[in-house]
């Protein structure tokens, strides 16, 4: 069975970058419905609940076909959300270290990465995420639609953007890269920086 994973901070730890009652439902009804539907999906695949999302998600073409687009979806859901819940705190800042300096190394500066985030954010129709990601190339800027996630293209998500409307409305309405902009503040550096290796 997969579990829905407890926030590492309060509903209100991102106020006034992310509002407490988006957090809320955002957690408790949007990801928690990944978690059930992708139970429900596996229900008569005991052997593939006992394995790791991630692993799951990274061998997608090898699982049964009639559950490999809940896979991809709820699955995807479930684990693009885990990501992102530890990817944020409330004391945002800058990336330093290995992962600072492959960052300037490959987009030139943190401003040119930002941008580049910006823009897969603000471009991505309807919806998905943007992700900056490592992979035998490097790191790259990408983004995927819906809940597709990078491990399924061979890819290791360092840090996610969710750019579902649910991640935002409620606050910023219509207006995505304020949201975007405000998103940065809450960048977990530390926690990101663990990803790469
Ligand atoms: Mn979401």
């Amino acid at each position: 069975m997969f579990q829905l994973p407890e926030l590492p901070y309060a509903y209100d730890a991102l106020e006034p970058y992310i509002d407490a009652a988006t957090m809320e439902l955002h957690h408790s009804k949007h990801h928690a419905t990944y978690v059930n539907k992708l139970n429900e999906a596996l229900a008569d695949h005991p052997d593939l609940m006992e394995r790791d999302v991630a692993d799951l998600l990274t061998n997608l073409s090898n699982l049964p076909e009639d559950v490999r687009a809940a896979v991809r979806n709820h699955g995807g859901g479930h684990h693009n959300h885990s990501l992102f819940w530890q990817s944020m705190c409330a004391e945002g800042g800058q990336p330093d270290g290995e992962l600072a300096s492959q960052i300037d190394q490959v987009f030139g500066s943190f401003d040119n990465f930002k941008a580049r985030m910006n823009a897969a954010a603000t471009s991505r129709f309807g919806s998905g995420w943007a992700w900056l990601i490592t992979s035998s190339g490097g790191l790259e800027v990408i983004s995927t639609a819906n809940q597709d996630s990078p491990l399924s293209d061979g890819k290791t998500p360092l840090l996610g953007l969710d750019v579902w409307e649910h991640a935002y409305y409620l606050k910023y309405q219509n207006r995505r890269p304020e949201y975007i902009e405000a998103w940065w503040s809450v960048v977990n550096w530390t926690e990101v920086a663990k990803r790469l290796v």
